[in-house]
């Protein structure tokens, strides 16, 4: 059964999320799904790719699927991790991609969304950074998707409260582009990616590869990375980090102890 639909209407290219039954969560399948259409909508020379979840959806997407997390004693989100694969599809994908945003974007569908180029939203979205909700030590880069996406204040707030921020917010802060009435969302969001598709796709495709140059360019020792590395390797062996998954599967809320 497929997890998303996609669809191309000349060169703009769409793919929904569509398990609403896991509320969208970003299993390995969907993303498998998501970075394969991608794919044909480059062979199809799409100029701009929206990505949606169905009309009215409370949840665009859980996050990281929670099931497919190790239970401690290896790292999370490595290199070769699902999600870490989805964001950088996103962004080396030769033409913008749109997130087109209604309801609850959590966890790492935050950073997803973070990794689009623009993200139009309903009133009602709103954006939840959720590590600390679980207990996961974040990786670097996704942590430098989130510095790309506000300020360092607003990422300490999101990261360290895991509380959602509103659409009006977030639009306030420049997280995101636009706020449009949801009755309106769709309309304007295809408007906007005409707009682009309009637009020289040569000239777009290098400066977003220009741009994802230079939002990645953050010298970092190797010290420095290592350093990193083993503070992680910390969490995702820490008791905190098993309760926080092990809380999530019994649907209990977490006791954090530190150790
Ligand atoms: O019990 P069933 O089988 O019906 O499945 C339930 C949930 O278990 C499932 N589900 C998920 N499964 C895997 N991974 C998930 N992230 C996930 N979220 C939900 O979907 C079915 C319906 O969920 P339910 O009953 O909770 O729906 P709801 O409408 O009452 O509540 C919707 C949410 C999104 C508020 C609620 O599902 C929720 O709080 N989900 C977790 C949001 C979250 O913390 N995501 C972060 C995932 S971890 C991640 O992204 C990164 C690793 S990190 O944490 O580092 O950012």
């Amino acid at each position: 059964m497929s997890l998303i639909t996609t669809r191309q209407d000349g060169a703009i290219g769409t793919i929904t999320l569509d398990n609403p039954a896991k509320r969208n969560a970003l299993s390995e399948a969907l993303i498998e799904e998501i970075i394969a259409a991608l794919a044909e909508f480059r062979t199809g020379r799409a100029r701009v790719v929206v990505l949606r979840a169905r009309p009215g959806v409370k949840v665009w997407s859980a996050g990281h699927d929670v099931g497919e997390l190790p239970e401690g004693g290896r790292d999370p989100l490595g290199w070769s991790d699902p999600l870490r694969n989805l964001i950088r599809e996103i962004e080396i994908f030769p033409a913008p991609v749109i997130a087109m945003i209604e309801g609850g974007v959590w966890g790492g569908a935050c950073e997803t969304v973070f990794a689009c180029d623009l993200i139009v939203a309903a009133p009602d979205a709103t954006f939840a950074v959720t590590p600390a909700k679980l207990g996961v030590p974040y990786n670097v880069s996704g942590m430098l998707t989130f510095l790309n996406a506000t300020s360092m204040r607003i990422v300490k707030e999101m990261a360290f409260t895991a509380m959602p921020v509103g659409a009006e917010r977030a639009e306030r802060l420049g997280m995101i582009n636009h706020v449009v009435a949801a009755g309106e969302l769709e309309a304007f969001t295809y408007d906007f990616a005409a707009r682009i598709a309009r637009n020289a796709p040569l000239s777009i495709a290098v400066m977003k590869e220009q741009l994802r140059i230079l939002a990645g360019a953050h010298p970092m020792s190797p010290q420095g990375f290592e350093r990193v590395q083993g503070l992680r390797r910390i969490v995702y062996d820490s008791r905190d980090y098993k309760e926080g998954i092990r809380a999530f599967k019994e649907k209990r809320p977490p006791a954090f102890t530190g150790e």
